[in-house]
């Protein structure tokens, strides 16, 4: 058995005046919850370092790129490195990229338990929208402020295991999931930042939405027989609503650990890493069953 304790550390709302300083406070009493119960690696969710900002129309690029990290780490993200390395405890955490050559990425990391980067991973697929909605009950503008990932699905060697990430929006997407299953993803790691409610149909609540994101992420452990360790940004930012139910998923497909509340949570759970292996070499072994000459359209169209 090779077996890792992953945590998925929920995060409460994080409203537009918190600092990033008061969000790394809290990210840091969630990894010594973590150390306690001897995680291998922690998990936090997409924007984990501010407010989902998309929420908010900005005209001036000064002020959107306040919301932006132009070093990883940087002053305020280095204590979560520090942790990192003084504890032996891996983490993944999204947050918003400004690069040297001024691209702006949705982004998250994973790394090592030294602290140090051993993978990066730029949402490919953006929801949302370019300008102001005026038929939308709130805005989504993902589509503004952030360009689509540049890198690729990768997945990386990590603590034994074979791990991968993807972003939100990316979980609803088969091909995402099977992109790393094609490279013998183990464990996936993603976070989100989920309205508890569709801003274009109000019939669409919470219920439904948890409803699609779990459909999506179990389907996607199961069809590739890999982990899948999903974490919310949950809770009410500034008035705005944003969905929990951050959980951990096993390489079948079935839910083994949920969280309960709306605010910081850490769940966690043992991980056979071995477990994978039924399902990549028996139903889901795709060297002999997928039929490739039948899929052409999925890349041409
Ligand atoms: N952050 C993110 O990708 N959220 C989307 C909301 C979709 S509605 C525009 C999601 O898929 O959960």
């Amino acid at each position: 058995m090779r077996e890792l304790v992953i945590g998925a550390a929920q995060l409460g709302a994080i409203n537009k005046d918190d600092s990033r300083e008061s969000v790394v406070t809290r990210m840091l009493a969630l990894l010594d919850q973590a150390a306690l119960r001897g995680c291998d690696l922690v998990v936090f969710p997409e924007l984990a370092l501010t407010t989902f900002f998309p929420r908010w129309y900005m005209e001036d690029q000064a002020e959107v790129d306040t919301w932006f990290e132009r070093e990883m780490p940087g002053p305020a993200t280095q204590p979560l490195f520090d942790f990192c390395r003084e504890h032996g405890i891996a983490i993944s955490f999204g947050y918003a990229e400004l690069t040297p050559e001024g691209h702006h990425f949705n982004t998250s990391i994973l790394t090592d338990k030294t602290g140090r980067i051993v993978g990066k991973y730029r949402k490919i697929h953006l929801p949302g929208h370019v300008e102001f909605d005026t038929e939308r009950d709130f805005q989504h503008l993902e589509k503004r402020y952030f360009e689509p990932g540049d890198l690729g699905f990768g997945v990386w060697r990590n603590l034994g295991a074979v791990m991968g990430m993807c972003i939100c929006n990316d979980r609803r997407w088969p091909e995402t999931w099977r992109m790393m299953g094609l490279q013998g993803v183990e464990l996936v790691a993603l976070g989100y930042n989920t309205p508890s409610v569709n801003s274009q149909n109000r019939t669409e609540g919470e219920r439904e939405r948890l409803f699609h994101s779990e459909l999506s992420i179990q389907a996607g452990a199961y069809q590739n027989a890999t982990w899948a360790v999903a974490v919310a940004k949950a809770g009410v930012e500034d008035g705005f609503p944003l969905m929990a139910g951050s959980i951990i998923v096993d390489p079948n497909g079935f839910v083994v650990a949920r969280a309960e509340t709306n605010g910081d949570e850490l769940i966690s759970h043992r991980c056979d890493l071995d477990a994978c292996q039924f399902g990549k070499r028996t139903i889901f072994d795709f060297a002999r069953h997928r039929r490739i000459e039948h899929y052409g359209l999925i890349t041409s169209r």
